[in-house]
């Protein structure tokens, strides 16, 4: 069996995804949160392909991108699909993820107040709720929206939005209020016995 160091910061943001594959996959890792003070030098090192987290050490080799290190895992750990309509169909939601996400890590890093509350009423007011209601949409497409996104079990699709959802009800709870099928999703992807251990002995961090 591979080794793996998963290196991120001490927050959930672009690594719980891969977190949440490992943890529903069953697999050991070593979970390596780097200070943020420690940082400026860890990033001259050399380790880090794009001077950037999270990366994933495998094999030797060092992977980078979040969702590279994520469809990799799921690849490796029977979360993907095997034809590639369906693997397209896990990569959009994943995809879209991503996007929701960059938005989410623009406003968390923004320090003028004013440029944040103008981020935030233009990303719940529009942005998010407009996705989440496609996520829905096509959610319902298969099997109704009471399994899961692609085919008849978890992908990497499922735990993508699920990893996301804690950070995008940090800073509006009733985000999910006109999607209940995506907020059912959520709920049947955390009572996943692994899933539920990982969330239980997760670190509290604020994103
Ligand atoms: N597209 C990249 C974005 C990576 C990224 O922006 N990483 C941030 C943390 S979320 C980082 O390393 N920031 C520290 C730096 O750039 O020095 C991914 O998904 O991995």
């Amino acid at each position: 069996m591979a080794k793996y160091t998963l290196s991120y910061f001490n927050i959930r943001a672009r690594a719980e995804v891969s977190r949440f594959v490992l943890a529903f996959a069953g697999i050991e890792y070593e979970d390596r949160r780097i200070n943020q003070s420690d940082w400026p030098s860890e990033k001259q090192s050399g380790r880090y392909p794009f001077n950037r987290l999270p990366t994933l050490e495998v094999d030797g080799a060092v992977l980078s991108e979040s969702c590279t290190v994520a469809r990799f895992l799921a690849r490796k750990h029977g979360l993907y699909a095997d034809d590639a309509l369906s693997q397209a169909r896990i990569d959009m939601v994943a995809d879209v993820v991503d996007d929701i996400y960059s938005k989410l890590q623009a406003m968390f890093l923004e320090k003028d107040e004013a440029k944040k509350k103008e981020m935030m009423d233009k990303n719940y007011g529009e942005y998010f709720p407009n996705l989440l209601k496609c996520l829905e949409k096509l959610l319902v497409q298969n099997q109704g929206g009471d399994g899961y996104f692609v085919g008849d079990k978890v992908t990497l699709a499922d735990l993508s939005f699920t990893a996301i959802t804690y950070n995008l009800v940090e800073w509006k709870s009733d985000v999910f209020k006109d999607c209940p099928k995506l907020a059912a999703l959520k709920t049947r992807v955390e009572k996943l016995p692994r899933i539920a251990e990982w969330m239980k002995k997760r670190p509290e961090t604020p994103f």
